[in-house]
């Protein structure tokens, strides 16, 4: 069983990577280069063609901007199939965006650190994958300097996403209270997602006028980032986003610390990791709810509900051993009974939950991908490895989609996963999980 899924896996990779030297997510409904995808999609093939695992990081690293900003998405190629693409986004009003590069003008969350860490991890030829550290590790150094020096405009070590599409949890109902407060436009547009997948199971037109809206704003200030800070009614500080800058800065100084040198590298690093970590604790973690929350920067005040996205510290090492315990504690009761499959995207025991609609609720093999390393970083060995088999059996049951229903009675009637087939991520990360 186990063999023929590695089997699966790896013909899924290989179909979607691209001539260009890169992978797309899934065909069809994400024809491009994705951020954080590449980075999943990278340590997947790292298992057994690290060739393809340095082109896909390569070619995303080619697209970085002259400030150090890497893009969300980079268009590749023309398609017809995906929108809002190249035309809408126009990143090229920035006047340090890359123009050799058409790409979104936001970005998602910094995976690139550690994908580099895990690469060298995974890695036979150890010489070869650190001298191919060597030369692109400065890049994704630049990348974490831009967020700090321009996405955390009160100097708190928390950097902002300006955009839902930066979270990465695209229509999650963290962000349905920022929607009340806007008016947005009625925008005159064709969806094409929604004409390859069930509409029930994407984000509605109303939330894309919202989406689009933002970026109209954004455009109108040519991406400045102070701008952008000043006026986009979506700024937030996003638990996930900046664990993952912080797993990423960790990776860079001990990645460092390997090639040697670059004390002032690490120095930097170091004093980036205190601050955001110190600040973390101090403002994002919600003692009464037991968990880590977002902070809407926008309308100052905390977003008070529960995601996966308030255990993904635990991979950063953020929480103390006592914090820990709490998240674990509240994981497993509001998300871990024996009726459902971990971790599903939003609190299931929340009004808002919705066991079918993208990240309102589907369980999302990169966010327990993360927790599985999380918990097992905390000792949480039992947990941790609940999360890995419950990723194996909907796997097994439905195959690579990509999001899942965590609703095991789901399946007495119909044994179906959502989404996008043949997902890029979900296939890349079981070959990490499987070793
Ligand atoms: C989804 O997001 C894109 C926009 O970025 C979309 O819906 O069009 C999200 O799940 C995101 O996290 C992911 O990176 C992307 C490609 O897999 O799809």
């Amino acid at each position: 069983m186990a063999t023929d899924l590695t089997k699966e896996a790896q013909q899924i990779l290989n179909e979607n990577f691209q001539a260009g030297g890169y992978t797309i997510p899934c065909k069809g409904l994400y024809p491009f280069q994705w951020k954080w995808d590449s980075g999943f999609i990278a340590l997947g093939f790292a298992h057994y063609d690290m060739e393809k695992a340095k082109a896909e990081m390569k070619t995303l690293l080619d697209a970085q901007w002259d400030n150090g900003f890497i893009p969300h998405i980079v268009f590749h190629q023309k398609s017809d199939t995906y929108f809002p693409g190249p035309d809408f986004h126009q990143a090229e009003l920035h006047p340090l965006s890359n123009k050799d590069y058409p790409s979104t003008g936001m970005t998602q969350p910094p995976v690139l650190g550690f994908t580099l860490e895990k690469m060298y991890q995974i890695a036979q030829n150890k010489e070869d994958v650190l001298q191919f550290i060597i030369e692109n590790i400065g890049k994704v150094y630049d990348n974490h300097n831009y967020f700090y020096s321009k996405r955390d405009p009160q100097n708190e070590g928390l950097v902002y996403i300006y955009h839902n599409w930066e979270s990465g949890t695209d229509n999650s109902p963290l962000w349905d209270d920022i929607w009340a407060t806007m008016d947005p436009p009625t925008y005159t547009f064709e969806r094409k997602d929604t004409k390859l997948i069930d509409p029930s199971e994407r984000p509605s037109n109303r939330e894309y006028d919202h989406y689009l809206y933002i970026i109209d704003i954004a455009k109108e200030h040519n991406y400045d980032d102070q701008k952008i800070a000043e006026l986009s009614p979506f700024l937030v500080q996003d638990p996930l986003f900046n664990a993952m800058l912080i797993k990423s800065n960790q990776a860079m100084i001990d990645l460092y610390k390997i090639i040697g040198g670059n004390e002032d590298k690490i120095a930097q690093l170091e004093k980036w990791q205190a601050k955001s970590k110190a600040s973390f604790n101090s403002k994002l973690y919600d003692e009464e709810l037991g968990a880590y929350i977002h902070y809407d920067l926008r309308n100052e005040k905390p977003i008070r509900f529960v995601s996966s996205s308030s255990f993904s510290p635990l991979f950063a090492g953020v929480p103390t051993i006592k914090q820990a315990a709490t998240l674990v504690n509240t994981m497993m009761t509001k998300f871990g009974g024996d009726d459902m499959y971990l971790c599903a995207s939003f609190d299931p025991t929340n009004e808002r939950f919705n066991p079918k609609k993208y990240w309102r609720g589907p369980v999302w093999i990169n966010l327990n991908w993360m927790l599985y390393y999380g918990l097992k970083d905390y000792g949480y060995d039992e947990i941790a490895d609940r999360v890995k088999s419950d990723s194996f059996e909907l796997l097994e049951k439905v195959g690579f989609y990509e999001y899942f229903n965590p609703v095991k009675a789901a399946y007495d009637t119909e044994t179906k996963g959502y989404g996008g087939g043949n997902f890029s991520w979900s296939a890349a990360l079981y070959l990490d999980l499987m070793n």
